[in-house]
């Protein structure tokens, strides 16, 4: 595959990113972006500028939420229930893949197969630049954090 012929999955992440008029440009990094350490070694960024795109289910609505978390923090799981109104459980990959329509590693933050109530770390917005999952687990994107948060709809929460 020539580096400017995208993976299926990437070509329908930079089309939803057109969609919403997020400037943005998918690109296939040689080497794997599946993890948030893979990702910032590939880009040449901190671990905390890589967004992992992370969904939890409400335990008792089954509602799926986007949570888009710096690489470098761990969900505060309590935290975060008590500001959604309701205990949190992860659902497993193939949860996970039915929700958004794409594999574990390459969740974007944006572009699936049904909207996603989504929320945004606060610290991500501390950052110039942050790079994300397009996708598939070597596509990614770069973006400013603010111009992703509009894109999202994302509400901006402490997760930590
Ligand atoms: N491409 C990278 C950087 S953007 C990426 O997608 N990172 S990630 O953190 O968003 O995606 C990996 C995350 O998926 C892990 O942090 C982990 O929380 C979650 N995960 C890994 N395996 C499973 C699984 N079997 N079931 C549910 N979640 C999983």
């Amino acid at each position: 595959m020539s580096s400017n012929e995208l993976a299926s999955s990437a070509l329908k992440v930079q089309r939803a990113a057109d969609a919403l008029g997020l400037k943005i440009e998918v690109r296939q990094m040689e080497a794997s972006t599946r993890t948030a350490e893979e990702a910032a070694a590939a880009c040449g960024v901190t671990v905390g500028q890589i967004v992992k795109s992370l969904v939890f289910v409400g335990a008792e609505s089954s509602t799926p939420y986007l949570l888009l978390v710096a690489g470098n923090n761990r969900v505060n799981e309590k935290a975060m229930a008590a500001h959604l109104g309701e205990k949190l459980r992860r659902p497993d990959a193939d949860a996970v893949r039915s929700v958004t329509g794409y594999a574990i590693g390459g969740i974007p933050p944006f572009g699936h197969d049904q909207p996603l109530a989504t929320y945004m770390d606060q610290d991500l917005l501390g950052y110039d630049i942050v790079w994300a999952a397009a996708g598939t687990p070597r596509a990614v994107f770069s973006s400013a954090p603010a111009a992703l948060r509009d894109a999202t709809k994302a509400q901006v929460v402490r997760v930590t």
